[in-house]
């Protein structure tokens, strides 16, 4: 594996593997890295002949109030892993590599940042367009790889996509779970023993939506009440949205029809804010 921490090493290498007729998919991620960011690279190894990784905490993302500072950080653990797993490329830029002084650009996508995580996180859906932009233009990548258990960023990066012509084909894998059900995150690792435990309720209230839609149940309010039931048994935990929406517009779904809907929940668990989500099977109308 290639690790390089510049932005030009990073283009000249990119281009050389294109060049030489590969396809080439790209993982980016913030390190700390758990199976969920390892699936990725192995669904982008599947799909592409080489594949591009970054590593980057990206302080344009993190509010002023948030865990920059303490985000967990192990790049020479990262690196095994990654190399361990056929990456060929890996940048591991500094801020400065990537917010050179005076930089001033942004990449905003009017609407779609505001929703669900965009309401309580001011500012992040923007820090993350302005980065994965500035990545795909140097990386340059046929096909680019993202976590469904970050749906809303999904949705945002794709109408990003659509909207600024980048000739980068969006994939979404499926969220990877401890075998408890807790979905895998790097934010995971704030937790202490007990919080592990109340965190499980995320992922059951969930699964308690899942078990209503499939015996039969469509309605958008039955689904959300079912799901606060069980999130209100852990009181300690708490809930930052509960939302069921349109997966490409993040906009509440009617409330006759939850066919299709993703269902997202964000909470605070102690100190730590983790995020959940599932999509809803059947056809959605319109
Ligand atoms: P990070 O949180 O490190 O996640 C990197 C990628 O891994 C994202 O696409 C995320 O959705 C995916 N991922 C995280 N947990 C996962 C899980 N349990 N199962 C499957 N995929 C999972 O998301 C970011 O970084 C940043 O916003 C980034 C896109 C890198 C821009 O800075």
């Amino acid at each position: 594996m290639k690790t390089v921490t510049t932005i030009a090493e990073m283009r000249a290498a990119c281009l050389a593997a294109r060049q030489g007729g590969k396809r080439l998919g790209f993982v980016p991620t913030m390190g700390a890295l758990h199976e969920g960011h390892l699936s990725l690279v192995r669904a982008a190894r599947e799909r592409s002949d080489a594949v591009a990784a970054s590593v980057f905490v990206n302080p344009a993302q993190f509010g002023p109030n948030e865990d920059f500072a303490k985000y967990p950080r192990d790049l020479e653990r990262d690196k095994k892993l990654l190399a361990s797993e056929g990456v060929e490329f890996l940048l591991t830029p500094s801020v400065d590599e990537m917010y050179p002084k005076g930089a001033a650009t942004i990449v905003y996508v009017e609407g779609l940042s505001e929703k669900l995580c965009g309401r309580s996180r001011p500012g992040h859906f923007r820090g993350v367009t302005t980065i994965v932009a500035k990545l795909f233009n140097i990386v340059a990548p046929d096909a680019a790889f993202f976590g469904q258990k970050d749906a809303a960023q999904v949705a945002i990066i794709r109408k990003m996509v659509r909207d600024l012509n980048f000739p980068v084909e969006i994939v979404a894998c499926p969220t990877v779970r401890e075998p408890d059900g807790l979905a895998m995150s790097s934010r995971n690792a704030y937790l202490n023993a007990a919080e592990r435990k109340q965190a499980l309720v995320l992922s059951r209230a969930l699964r308690e939506v899942e078990k209503k839609f499939a015996a039969g149940e469509r309605g958008a309010g039955e689904l959300m009440s079912a799901a606060k039931t069980v999130l209100a048994r852990e009181p300690s935990v708490t809930l930052d949205y509960l939302e069921i929406v349109n997966p490409e517009t993040l906009d509440p779904v009617p409330n006759e029809d939850a066919r299709g809907a993703l269902v997202a929940v964000a909470a605070f668990v102690g100190g730590t804010r983790l995020i959940d989500n599932v999509v809803l099977g059947g056809k959605r109308k319109g």
